[in-house]
């Protein structure tokens, strides 16, 4: 029978940030903490009794017990359908393909994504809407307002259920069924993809190396990578979900996967890597010897689209958020193709998704996306470079160095200060705000300002307005910097600077990206005082 909790210390007024809630473990466990927001989902969506719901989680320390009470609840809240993968694992990507597979009225998604879990470490909770994508900002609001309104929860007190056995089952009036969580996704990747053209590279003896990050990505990768295309047994590493990801940060990056990196040097090594994050949503796409930024793997996937099934003679548009570099743009406009410039965070792709009006989106956090599902997709990723790969017959040193001969290099790099005090992080962005009046034309550290914002954004499908998203400086001759404080953080605040630098040169494009970006690094100085502002000298990850 279902029941009625009076939380006896309400914690309310939980506000989602850049993807969803997230909070260190021991916030999650105070009692009714977790409760109240999936009380508040089930407040700000009515339409979830009766309906379907997808849930699942990238398998990090608290997964399972928060997945049992989920179920209770929805149960509880009068959910008739409910799909939740086995073991409780679902990637971010093949959660949002099951709630458009299956029509639910949303999903939700247990996962701090790139951040590290374990007891020490984050969880998080993210809802997403029926069309697959994270809550846009009118929901999350709605769900934040209804988290400050919460003082009871419904929650059935049936016993857990066994979610290592896949097959259907009645729960306290609810129709639960535990599905394998990368059958269907792989259907979809088949679907999209040139599978053929990338089995017979493989077949002729060209190898992979695909890191997994001990996350959920794991069983993905073995499914398609080995499994289907052929790839050698053990092409994919630390493939076994763990509850703290052994100690790691499931964050695909060259900082945190420093050894694929390395393997990926020098002759003998894999013709072709890949490593994904907590929720494998996020991807890092490596070559022998060659190490690409999402920047230029969104630009050059957009210019090499008719090769890819799934884009092929439909690509009308793509969008990258604001501090992602502008490489793209350049492709667009010789393409003919409309180029947006959204928010960061992939929610704000979601209403031009719908609207058919991009099919290919990226931003510079490692991560890529495309229509077929509502949010950036690690694995997706990983398959179509492979699937440039197997029909260019390049490498991916060659197709992006053919790249930059053609539409010129936009270097590119993102700085994080970490651990900052929130006042500290706060003075930054004020003191780049007092500075933007009257900065246009003025010179910086040298180099001439030729535009000076505070990034806000008019989603042209629904007319919604977003601000505040980022502080945009750009320069004459096509350098720019952003800085933006970050969403997702669960300690103290987080400042990213967003370097780039674009030159058309091809004698210079072989420079390496820091000295490149040289003029650009002072000019950020210069302007936000970051080492009188925060005491910070150097930054703590350097991308
Ligand atoms: C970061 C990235 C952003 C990304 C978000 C969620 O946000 O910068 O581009 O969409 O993480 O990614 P922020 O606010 O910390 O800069 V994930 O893989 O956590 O779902
Ligand atoms: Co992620």
């Amino acid at each position: 029978m279902p029941h009625t909790i009076h939380a006896t210390q309400p914690i309310q007024g939980q506000k989602p940030g850049t993807s969803g809630l997230r909070k260190k473990v021991a916030v999650f466990q105070q009692p009714h903490f977790l409760e109240n927001f999936v009380q508040a989902i089930f407040l700000a969506v009515p339409e979830l009794k009766g309906g379907t719901l997808i849930l699942g989680g990238d398998g990090r320390y608290l997964n399972e017990i928060a997945l049992q009470t989920i179920l209770k609840m929805a149960a509880a809240n009068g959910v008739a359908r409910l799909l939740v993968g086995q073991h409780g694992l679902l990637s971010t990507p093949a959660a949002s393909h099951l709630i458009r597979l299956h029509q639910a009225v949303g999903g939700i998604i247990l996962s701090a994504s790139h951040n590290p879990g374990g007891p020490q470490g984050d969880f998080g909770i993210k809802f997403n809407a029926g069309n697959g994508g994270p809550a846009p900002e009118k929901l999350t609001d709605a769900i934040y307002a209804a988290t400050l309104q919460v003082h009871e929860y419904h929650l059935s007190n049936a016993p857990d259920i066994d979610l290592a056995v896949v097959g259907e089952v009645e729960f306290a009036g609810m129709r639960v069924s535990v599905v394998d969580p990368v059958a269907d996704y792989a259907v979809l990747m088949q679907q999209l993809l040139d599978f053929d053209a990338i089995r017979a590279w493989i077949a002729a003896g060209h190898t992979l190396r695909l890191d997994a990050l001990h996350a959920v990505g794991g069983p993905y990768a073995i499914r398609l990578f080995e499994d289907m295309l052929g790839a050698p047994m053990n092409s994919v590493r630390n493939a076994a979900p763990q509850p703290d990801f052994a100690g790691g940060h499931p964050d695909p990056n060259p900082v945190y996967c420093a050894d694929l990196v390395d393997t990926m040097q020098g002759r003998g090594a894999p013709d072709f890597g890949a490593a994904f994050d907590g929720d494998a949503d996020r991807n890092m796409i490596l070559g022998r010897d060659f190490v690409l930024t999402p920047s230029d793997s969104l630009a050059v996937l957009a210019a090499n689209a008719a090769l890819i099934p799934q884009f092929k003679g439909r690509l009308t548009g793509v969008a990258r958020s604001m501090p992602t570099s502008r490489a793209v743009d350049s492709v667009a406009k010789a393409l003919g193709i409309d180029c947006y410039e959204t928010p960061t965070g992939w929610k704000f792709f979601g209403n031009l998704l719908d609207a058919g009006r991009i099919q290919l989106c990226g931003e510079e956090s490692y991560g890529t996306g495309a229509d077929h599902v509502r949010e950036k997709d690690g694995i997706w990723a990983a398959l179509a470079w492979l699937n440039l790969v197997a029909v260019r017959k390049q490498s991916v040193a060659q197709i992006v160095q053919a790249h930059w001969a053609q539409f010129g290099r936009h270097f590119y790099s993102r700085h994080d200060y970490e651990g900052l005090s929130v006042a500290a992080g706060d003075v930054v962005l004020a003191t780049l705000r007092s500075k933007l009046p009257g900065l246009v034309n003025t010179l910086v550290a040298g180099l001439c300002v030729t535009l000076a914002d505070d990034f806000a954004y008019t989603d042209s499908v629904d007319g919604s307005l977003s601000q505040q998203q980022g502080i945009r400086i750009e320069f004459a001759g096509g350098s720019r910097v952003v800085f933006r404080l970050s969403g997702t953080g669960t300690e103290g605040a987080t400042l990213r600077v967003y370097l780039e630098h674009y030159t058309a040169e091809v004698s210079e494009q072989a420079q390496e990206t820091q000295s490149a970006l040289k003029a650009v690094i002072a000019a950020a100085e210069e302007l936000a005082g970051i080492y009188a502002n925060t005491g910070r000298t150097v930054a703590d990850v350097v991308t």
